[in-house]
């Protein structure tokens, strides 16, 4: 079986969705993949989706129609008490949904899924698998940080099962025995890596009796705390060596409190696989910045740096990016629909 999450559809990053759907297609074919789940947050609008992006949804599907697919609902597809945005699937032969906890076989394994803030109302203790979209409390970040909601880590784990598999959190990460899949591709510098050193894991699995990790090589968003000159050009000799050169190609967001000219380095450097790269100053002197952007993709640190807390997160940070963008005179049809939206 085959498993990924956090698919995210939306039309700002569609063109890398699209690429990420036929290189899916591709791992689908050549391991001749027969049960393929997806562990919840298909769309990123939780409303409505647009017919493009539901048809590069559709256009995937159809490619497989020998296949089951399971479609755990996610905290995208959890308005009031009903999916809303991938409901539309339940009426395609071979397709799941899941929106209650439940055990289902699937190749000889019994799979509990529990869909996101399902009440988490008994405990199957004959379980081979567990599949989680959800906040886990006590689940400890390689940062240090514990998540203080959700789901009780100890309960979930008197299911006794041999592996825990979740969805949500977009960054890759393994704590006890449950294991966040991570987003397959980065979506903006949201999903931003962290390590200069090593690309973040993207891509998916293949769970026959061990677990294999197939990687998806895209475009990687980085953010780089830089000091001086010779800061940027190591960083960037750094991403060259452990990205570009590995045929990842990357966005790159400096960020500063001295007055570096970041463009002229980047410059002199060369900017082979660098899609862009910005340099957002924090400089005490002035709050205006001068910034060139061509994309709401650039425009994303910026409006993160200046806008209230209460709206950086979900789905009021895109709509309040969008209102900003339209107040500055940019036509969103041209900015996000247009042809390199995406993979600019
Ligand atoms: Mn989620």
């Amino acid at each position: 079986m085959l498993l990924f999450t956090d698919l995210h559809l939306h039309h700002t990053w569609l063109e890398r969705s699209r690429k990420f759907l036929e290189f899916l297609s591709d791992v689908i074919e050549r391991n001749d993949v027969k049960n393929i789940i997806h562990l919840g947050d298909v769309f990123e609008e939780k409303d409505r989706v647009p017919n493009d992006v539901k048809k590069v949804l559709l256009d995937f599907i159809d490619r497989h129609q020998d296949c089951n697919f399971y479609w755990l609902k996610g905290n995208h597809e959890s308005r009031v008490n009903d999916i809303t945005t991938i409901e539309f699937l339940s009426n395609i032969p071979g397709h799941t949904l899941i929106k209650e906890p439940q055990v289902i076989s699937i190749e000889g394994k019994k799979c509990y899924f529990v869909p996101h803030n399902s009440d988490y109302r008994f405990t199957p203790k004959l379980v081979d698998l567990v599949f989680l979209h959800n906040d886990i409390r006590g689940f400890k970040f390689k940062t240090g940080y514990v998540m203080s909601q959700g789901i009780d880590l100890v309960k979930i784990l008197e299911c006794n099962a041999r592996y825990y598999f979740a969805g949500h959190i977009h960054e890759p990460c393994l704590f006890s025995d449950i294991f966040y899949l991570g987003a397959p591709y980065e979506r903006d510098f949201r999903d931003r890596s962290t390590d200069l050193n090593k690309p973040t894991k993207r891509g998916v699995y293949i769970l026959n009796n061990d677990l294999q990790f197939i990687p998806f090589v895209s475009d990687r968003y980085l953010k780089v705390s830089v000091s001086s000159n010779s800061d940027v050009l190591k960083s960037l000799k750094k991403i060259k060596s452990n990205y570009i050169d590995k045929g990842y190609h990357v966005y790159v967001w400096f960020e500063t409190s001295k007055i570096i000219d970041v463009v002229s380095i980047v410059d002199e450097f060369g900017r082979d696989g660098f899609k862009n790269v910005i340099c957002v100053n924090e400089t005490k002197d002035s709050d205006v910045e001068d910034v060139t952007v061509s994309t709401n993709v650039d425009l994303l640190p910026y409006l993160y740096k200046h806008i209230p807390y209460e709206y950086r997160s979900k789905n009021g940070f895109m709509e309040l990016g969008s209102e900003i963008l339209k107040c500055l005179g940019f036509s969103l049809e041209k900015i996000e629909g247009g042809e390199n939206s995406g993979s600019l």
